[in-house]
C-alpha cells in the first residue's frame, strides 16, 4: 500500500508544473532537419565560410524552458564563419539572453569568443557584448564576458562534453557607461535571480540591443567546437517554482528528500535553495514544508502557499 502510494506520488510528481514565460521576444530550438545549413532557417551570413550545420540530437538540461526541442547547430572549430539572427531592439530595463551549450573542444587562450550581441546592422569589427570560453589543462571551462572592453572569466569550473546553461544580462541603466552585464552558468531556474557568477560593468554602454551572432573565427582557431541549442531571449528572469529545491521542474517527492536531507544535515541547501524549499513561506525550511509540498503532490494545494 505504501509503495502504490509513494508510486503515486511520484507520478503525480513528474507531472511539469512550469507555465511559459511572459516577455519572451526570441526563440530558437534549432527544430530544423538534421544536416541543413543554419542559413536556411532565418540565420544570415555575415562572415562567410563553411555552414554551421543542424545536428541531431537537440540538447536537454533540467527544468530549462527550451530544453529537449528539435535538434542543436554545431560549430566547429578551425571554420570561418559568423551569422547573425535578429529581435526587436532593446534600449531599456534588462534582457536576458539563455542558451544551452555542450563543448567538445576550446582554447587554453583567453580570447575563445563564440557568441556576441549588438545594435542593429552589427559591426563585425566592434563586437560589443561578447561571450568566451577557455579551458585549462585538465580540460575544465571558463566562461567569459566582456563589455567592450576586456574579459572577466569565471573560475575553470565547467566540464567539457556536459551541456551547461548559459545565462546573460544586459542590464540598461541611466548613466553613460553604466550599464551592468552579468553571467550566469548552470543556475537554477526554479529559484529567483541570485548574485551572478561573473559581472562587468565596465565599458562602453550600447546604444541597443537587437542582434546575437554565432561566431567562428580561423586566426587562432580559438574558437570552441560546440553544439548550441535553446537560445532564448527574455525580459526577465526564469519563472520561479516554490518547492523545487532539486530544480528540476517538477515538485515531488525528491524534494521532500531534499528537504530531509538538510534538516538532518546530509546535503545542506544553500540560500537561494532554502528560499526555493520554504513551502509555506515562513522563512524556515522544516518538516512543515515537506508536508506542504505532499499536499502539493496530492492536490489538496495546486502550489506552495509560501
Ligand atoms: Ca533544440
Ligand atoms: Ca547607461
Ligand atoms: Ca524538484
Ligand atoms: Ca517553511
Amino acid at each position: 500500500m505504501r509503495k502504490c502510494f509513494v508510486l503515486v506520488l511520484l507520478c503525480i510528481g513528474m507531472l511539469w508544473l512550469q507555465t511559459p514565460l511572459a516577455g519572451q521576444i526570441f526563440e530558437e530550438n534549432f527544430d530544423y532537419p538534421a544536416g541543413d545549413a543554419l542559413t536556411d532557417h532565418g540565420w544570415i551570413e555575415i562572415r562567410s565560410g563553411t555552414p554551421f550545420t543542424i545536428s541531431s540530437p537537440g540538447l536537454t538540461y533540467p527544468n530549462y524552458p527550451l530544453s529537449g526541442i528539435g535538434n542543436a547547430v554545431s560549430m566547429v572549430t578551425g571554420n570561418e564563419k559568423e551569422v547573425k539572427n535578429v529581435f526587436p531592439a532593446q534600449t531599456s530595463d534588462s534582457i536576458y539572453i539563455s542558451f544551452l551549450m555542450n563543448i567538445s573542444d576550446a582554447t587554453t587562450r583567453n580570447d575563445g569568443v563564440f557568441f556576441y550581441l549588438g545594435p542593429t546592422d552589427i559591426d563585425i569589427y566592434k563586437r560589443e557584448i561578447t561571450v568566451y570560453v577557455r579551458k585549462d589543462t585538465l580540460d575544465n571551462l571558463a566562461f567569459g564576458i566582456s563589455k567592450g572592453d576586456g574579459t572577466g572569466y569565471t573560475n575553470f569550473l565547467y566540464p567539457m562534453n556536459m551541456t551547461h546553461l548559459l545565462v546573460i544580462k544586459y542590464k540598461f541603466n541611466p548613466g553613460v557607461d553604466d550599464d551592468e552585464l552579468s553571467l550566469w552558468v548552470n543556475p537554477c531556474t526554479s529559484a529567483p535571480e541570485t548574485t551572478p557568477d561573473r559581472m562587468d560593468p565596465t565599458g562602453t554602454d550600447v546604444t541597443e540591443l537587437a542582434e546575437i551572432v554565432l561566431s567562428q573565427l580561423t586566426a587562432s582557431n580559438t574558437a570552441p567546437t560546440a553544439l548550441i541549442d535553446g537560445i532564448r531571449i527574455t525580459t526577465s528572469w526564469f519563472e520561479t517554482l516554490r518547492g523545487d529545491p532539486t530544480c528540476d521542474g517538477n515538485v515531488n517527492v525528491l524534494d521532500i528528500l531534499a528537504i530531509a536531507n538538510h534538516i538532518i544535515g546530509l546535503a545542506p541547501l544553500d540560500e537561494h535553495l532554502m528560499d526555493i524549499a520554504d513551502c509555506n513561506g515562513d522563512g524556515k525550511v522544516n518538516v512543515l514544508d515537506m508536508v506542504g509540498i505532499a499536499n502539493v503532490i496530492i492536490g489538496v494545494f495546486t502550489e506552495c502557499p509560501g
